[in-house]
């Protein structure tokens, strides 16, 4: 049996809230299409974060069918299994779950519960490959999913529903536990992740996930990763949700099992449709560098939709009131389009205490404060205009002003 594992796909997503990710998505859904024919994988198990918000555009909802109706056509008799993460919500996610299941599609928004209030297995466990495997599909738990009488619901729930796994499991059919959740020793350093907790515990331990359990597919941290032993892995996301994630190179996992274990683990890289560019590469650079750089970069073509993405980090040593339009103007008819533009100041960056015996602070007077506050941030001292505008806005707010306008 063989399985593919991918994750956190965000579609819906936009960059600074206006730059659509939907060429890239859509060229990841074909590649993941193709994928799945050539590696002749049984099933699909995506774990969470299908969409990027609870109320994706229209564009988005679309690209999913469509993805699932192609994955259907294509594959006749794979099976899909989907969980919501924490950005979907379960309710829409989970709202067409009664049709796809009639396509073999199985899609868990919510944790599903009979009028009992016990967890509902026959939604939860999904039997795979000709039953050559069983899904346990736990899906991101909000506090409506959780018991409200345990001390650790999350390990109620995991432990109710394995417990349940193992009592329908067969003879040769393999385990595989899913969840969208932080688990304790998994590397975070990415930062297009929320953080999130779970009954008030941000992150899961692994004992949650016992040695007999042949796969566990996590979603949640966009960095493809293993956490513990070699089988609880994150799939990652297939794009990057943020800019710092440029040089690392995204991935779907594909798992083969031999009857109840996993006897390999391949990571799929997933072609970068968009490259991202960084003025400097590394560091901060002076505007008339990074101005040079700028002007250096090859021209637009018209219809490009892989445009790549920029980021911009100056160095000033004086405030620049026209940065924005210097840069913007540098780009003009350039490929590349600007995503983000980050100043560092070049000041001392020293705090007054620490530079100042504690006798002394009471004694300095605002104007030495305000042009001290400058050093910290600038390598050039205020003008005499800066310096004027600051007596002025002082004597304003001591109430010895004498505004000549006013009078
Ligand atoms: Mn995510």
């Amino acid at each position: 049996m063989r399985v593919v594992h991918t994750s956190d796909w965000h579609l819906g997503h936009t960059l600074r809230g206006e730059v659509t990710r939907e060429h890239e998505h859509a060229l990841f859904l074909a590649w993941l299409l193709e994928t799945c024919v050539r590696e002749r994988a049984d099933a699909v198990v995506i774990t969470g974060d299908v969409f990027d918000s609870a109320t994706p555009p229209a564009s988005a909802e679309r690209m999913w069918f469509e993805f699932l109706a192609a994955m259907r056509r294509a594959c006749p008799t794979i099976d899909i299994v989907a969980i919501a993460g924490n950005h979907d919500s379960p309710a829409r996610l989970g709202a067409a779950s009664a049709v796809l299941r009639e396509l073999g599609v199985h899609v868990i928004g919510g944790l599903p519960r009979t009028a009992t209030g016990a967890i509902d297995l026959d939604r939860v466990l999904v039997p795979i490959a000709g039953g050559r495997g069983l899904v346990a599909a736990v899906p991101f738990l909000r506090p409506v999913d959780l018991p409200p009488d345990e001390a650790d619901p999350l390990e109620a729930i995991y432990a109710e529903v394995i417990a349940g796994a193992r009592a329908r499991l067969a003879s040769q059919q393999a385990l595989i536990v899913t969840g969208h959740l932080y688990v304790a020793g998994a590397d975070a350093a990415y930062l297009s992740e929320r953080r999130v907790s779970i009954g008030g515990v941000e992150s899961a331990p692994l004992r949650l996930f016992p040695a007999d359990i042949a796969y566990v597919a996590l979603g949640h941290i966009h960095r493809a990763q293993r956490v513990g032993r070699d089988t609880i892995r994150y799939a990652g996301a297939p794009i990057s949700l943020a800019l710092d994630e440029a040089s690392y190179r995204h991935s779907i996992a594909s798992i083969d099992f031999a009857g109840r274990t996993v006897a390999e683990i391949r990571q799929l890289l997933v072609p970068q449709a968009i490259e991202i560019l960084r003025v400097p590469r590394h560091g901060a650079a002076p505007l008339g560098d990074v101005l040079a750089a700028l002007d250096a970069l090859p021209p637009r073509i018209e219809g490009d939709q892989a445009r790549p993405y920029l980021e911009v980090v100056v160095a000033l040593d004086k405030p620049e009131p026209k940065l924005r339009v210097l840069v913007e103007t540098a780009l003009d008819g350039k490929r590349a389009r600007l995503i983000q533009l980050h100043v560092e100041h070049t000041g001392d960056g020293a705090a007054l205490g620490d530079r100042i015996s504690a006798r002394r602070l009471a004694e300095l007077d605002p104007r030495e404060v305000f042009v001290r506050l400058w050093a910290r941030q600038h390598a050039e001292p205020p003008s005499a205009d800066v310096l004027a505008g600051f007596d002025r806005l002082l004597s304003e707010v001591s109430g010895d002003a004498v505004d000549p306008e006013a009078s």
